[in-house]
């Protein structure tokens, strides 16, 4: 079983690429050119009629959403422990985090990197200011909720995670990063230092440099 990631580097198919790594299942990866618009081309909305990224295709099944796809493949492959069982406590506070994180901190991201596309206006420096602070006491919480654990949920990697790491990356450019925050700060560092986020990052051209602790 090949399946395929429509991806672009460190776009919404980055915590995909990270969980099909993670599953150590045969995937294939397809660039989607960002640059040249390719996700608004005749032959990508065919497939994705949102022109986004990401896109995974399973045989003759196409979908899209970046968390759907993640769940799908914890479907798939249950051996692969990226999602507590169903019906347990665990499961639920997965569900928690992983809507927290994909229904809340990334639309929201979304209008702090695409202000424009949020006003008829002119002024969008103001939309930004207020998302970043926004944004920042959503990792706030989150650094909060990681006291003393390595993981968002239970005492193993999941989905979560990966969806952590991608939208913590996202906001590295604020003035108070993930990386700042004490408990997510180190937390992330960790993280960077899994060899399938090596092996991703390093398939996808991202530097993870920014990770490295004083002592490395
Ligand atoms: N909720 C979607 C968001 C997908 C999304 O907005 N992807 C961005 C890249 S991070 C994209 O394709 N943007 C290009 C565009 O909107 O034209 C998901 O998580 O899959």
């Amino acid at each position: 079983m090949v399946y395929k990631l429509f991806y672009y580097p460190r776009n919404a198919s980055w915590a995909p690429h990270l969980v099909l790594a993670e599953m150590g299942v045969e995937f294939e990866l397809i660039l989607v050119d960002r640059k040249s618009n390719q996700q608004k081309s005749h032959e990508y909305l065919a497939l994705n009629p949102t022109g986004r990224i990401p896109t995974l295709v399973d045989k003759d099944l196409v979908i899209f959403e970046s968390a759907a796809i993640c769940l799908y493949l914890c479907d798939k492959h249950p051996e692969s422990g990226l999602i507590p069982s169903a019906g347990s406590p665990l499961r639920a506070t997965f569900y928690q985090w992983l809507f927290y994180l994909n229904s809340t901190i990334q639309p929201e991201l979304m209008v702090y990197f695409y202000p424009q596309k949020h006003t008829a206006g002119e002024n969008t420096k103001e939309i930004v200011q207020a998302q970043e602070l926004r944004v920042t006491e959503m990792f706030s919480l989150i650094d909060k909720a990681l006291e003393g654990k390595d993981f968002l949920v239970g005492e193993s990697i999941s989905v979560c995670d990966y969806f952590l790491f991608m939208l913590s990356h996202w906001a590295s450019g604020f003035a108070q990063p993930p990386l700042a925050f004490k408990n997510l700060g180190a937390y992330l560092r960790k993280l960077a230092k899994r060899d399938v986020v090596k092996s991703v990052c390093e398939r996808e051209g991202t530097d993870l440099g920014i990770y490295a602790d004083q002592m490395d």
